[in-house]
C-alpha cells in the first residue's frame, strides 16, 4: 500500500517555472515493431529475443506496440496529454542494416515523418541516438567489446545529424549505458546475452568513448543543438550500520551511478571504490583520458527506486548483493521495485554536486502496476500516486535550488519491458496487444490536467 499522506498537499506546473520541460520517453525495440520491415536490419535484440528461454514467456519485439505504423495516432495521443517534448530513440539498423556501409533509405524516410508530424502537431522531438539496439551485424564483429564500435558508432551519429539536425534541436546520445553493458555483458540477461568481466570491462571503456565521441560529432555537425545523454541512477543505502555494508554501499553506488559520468567530466573512472576496474588500464591507449571529456549541454538521469546494498563474497553486483523489496516488506511496484520516491530527491542532490554538469534533467521516471480495463477505464491510482509523489521530490530539490530542469515520464504506452517481456505495464496510455487498442489511463488523464492547469490541483482528487 501507498501511504496517503501528499494528500493535501499542492502540486502546480507553474511552481517548476516556465522554463521547466515535460516530456514524455519511449525507445525503438520497445515500440515499434516491423521488425523486418522496409530493408531494416537485425539487432541484437531482435536475435536475442527470438532465441527461445530469453525472455519471460519467450515474448518478443517483433509487433510490439506497432509504433511504425501508427505513429501518427500515438502522437496525436501525446497531443491530447498536453505533453509538448517527445522523446524516442533511433533504431541503428533501420538506417544502416549493416550497422555501417549502405544506408537504408526507407529506415529514413520513417524518422523524418516521425519528426515532421511531432513538428505539425508542435510537439517538441527528442533524439535519444542508443537505446540499446546495436546492429547484429556489428555483433557478430565483436560489438561493445570491439574498439572499433566507437568508429561505428560515429558514423551512425553522422547519419542522423545530417540527415534530422535541421530540425532536432535536443539530442541524447546514449540511454542508460551502465545497463545495456552490465546486463547485457556482464549478466548476460539482455542483448547480446554475454558474461563476465573479460567482456563487461572492454565493454565499458568503449562505451565511455563512444559517448564523448558522440557527443563531439554531434557538436561538430549541429553547433547549436542541445545536446545531452542520459544515466540511471538510484540512491544507495547500506543495509546495516557496518563498515562491511557501507563499503559494499560505496561499490555499487560507484557502479551504478558514477562509473560513466566520471570519467566524462574528467574525474576518471571510480577505481578507488571498484579496483576492479583498475583492468580498464590494460585496454587504454594514450590519448583515451582525453577522448573521454566531452561538456554536454545537460544530462539526464533516470530514476525509479532506492537500493538497500549489503556485503558479499561473491562477484555479481562486485562483491555486494542487493537486499530484495521484498524481503524487506516495503511497497513495490510490478518491477519488484521498492516504492520510495525521496530517491529522485537524492540523486539530484547527488549529481548537483558535479560543478561540471550545465543542466540537470530526469530524462525517465514511471512505475509498472497491474491494470485493470474496467467498463473501459484504468484507474491506476498507484500509477498517478507514484508520479505525483516524485513530483514532490522534485519540486523540493528545485525549491532549494537545486539545478533539475525538466521531467519525462516513463512512458507513453505499455511496451515491451526487455527480460520482463509485456508483464509490466509502465504506460499512461494502455495497449491491448491483441488488437493494439490504446486507452488512456487516469494517470495519464491526471498528466494531462496537470500538464494545462494554471490553478493548483489537489493531489488525488478526482479531477478528471
Ligand atoms: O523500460 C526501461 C527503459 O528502456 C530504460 N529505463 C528503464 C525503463 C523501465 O525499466
Amino acid at each position: 500500500m501507498i501511504d496517503n499522506h501528499s494528500e493535501n498537499l499542492k502540486l502546480l506546473k507553474e511552481d517548476f517555472g516556465p522554463d521547466f520541460q515535460w516530456g514524455v520517453s519511449v525507445a525503438a525495440y520497445q515500440i515499434e515493431g516491423a521488425h523486418e520491415s522496409d530493408g531494416k536490419g537485425a539487432s541484437i535484440w531482435d536475435i536475442f529475443t527470438n532465441t527461445k528461454g530469453k525472455i519471460k514467456d519467450n515474448h518478443h519485439g517483433n509487433i510490439a506496440c506497432d509504433f511504425y505504423n501508427r505513429f501518427r495516432d500515438d502522437i496525436d495521443l501525446i497531443k491530447e496529454l498536453n505533453i509538448p517534448n517527445f522523446r524516442f530513440s533511433i533504431s541503428w539498423s533501420r538506417i544502416l542494416p549493416n550497422g555501417i556501409g549502405e544506408i537504408n533509405q526507407q529506415g529514413l524516410d520513417y524518422y523524418n515523418q516521425i519528426i515532421d508530424y511531432c513538428l505539425q502537431q508542435n510537439i517538441e522531438p527528442w533524439i535519444t541516438l542508443y537505446h540499446w539496439d546495436l546492429p547484429h551485424a556489428l555483433e557478430l564483429k565483436g560489438g561493445w567489446t570491439n574498439r572499433e564500435v566507437v568508429k561505428w558508432f560515429q558514423e551512425f551519429v553522422k547519419i542522423c545529424a545530417d540527415n534530422f539536425g535541421d530540425r532536432v534541436k535536443n539530442w541524447m546520445v546514449m540511454n542508460e549505458p551502465i545497463v545495456f553493458t552490465g546486463a547485457g555483458y556482464f549478466l548476460g540477461i539482455h542483448a547480446p546475452g554475454r558474461r563476465g568481466m573479460k567482456n563487461f570491462l572492454p565493454a565499458i571503456h568503449h562505451t565511455t568513448l563512444a559517448i564523448a565521441a558522440g557527443g563531439r560529432m554531434l557538436k561538430n555537425n549541429l553547433p547549436h543543438a542541445n545536446i545531452g545523454t542520459t544515466f540511471s541512477c538510484s540512491y544507495i543505502q547500506p543495509h546495516r550500520d557496518l563498515k562491511r555494508d557501507q563499503k559494499a554501499a560505496k561499490r555499487v553506488d560507484a557502479l551504478l551511478n558514477r562509473l560513466f559520468i566520471e570519467p566524462l567530466l574528467g574525474l576518471g573512472y571510480p577505481e578507488k571504490e571498484l579496483p576492479v576496474l583498475k583492468g580498464i588500464k590494460k585496454i587504454m591507449q594514450p590519448s583515451d583520458n582525453e577522448d573521454m571529456l566531452f561538456d554536454f549541454d545537460f544530462i539526464g538521469i533516470q530514476n525509479y527506486t532506492r537500493e538497500i546494498v549489503k556485503n558479499s563474497w561473491l562477484m555479481p553486483y562486485v562483491k555486494a548483493s542487493l537486499v530484495k523489496a521484498e524481503d524487506r516488506k516495503v511497497p513495490i511496484t510490478e518491477m519488484k521495485w521498492e516504492i520510495y520516491p525521496e530517491a529522485i530527491y537524492h540523486m539530484i542532490k547527488q549529481f548537483n554536486k558535479y560543478p561540471q554538469i550545465k543542466k540537470l534533467l530526469i530524462t525517465e521516471n514511471g512505475a509498472a502496476f497491474k491494470d485493470e480495463l474496467e467498463n473501459g477505464s484504468i484507474r491506476d491510482e498507484r500509477r498517478k500516486q507514484y508520479i505525483q509523489q516524485n513530483l514532490q521530490q522534485i519540486l523540493k530539490a528545485k525549491q532549494e535550488g537545486l539545478n533539475i530542469k525538466g521531467y519525462f515520464v516513463w512512458t507513453l504506452t505499455d511496451n515491451f519491458e526487455w527480460a520482463e517481456g509485456y508483464h509490466p505495464r509502465f504506460g499512461l496510455i494502455h495497449v491491448d496487444f491483441e488488437t493494439q487498442k490504446r486507452t488512456i489511463k487516469e494517470s495519464g488523464l491526471w498528466f494531462k490536467s496537470f500538464l494545462r492547469t494554471k490553478k493548483s490541483v489537489k493531489l488525488n482528487e478526482n479531477e478528471i
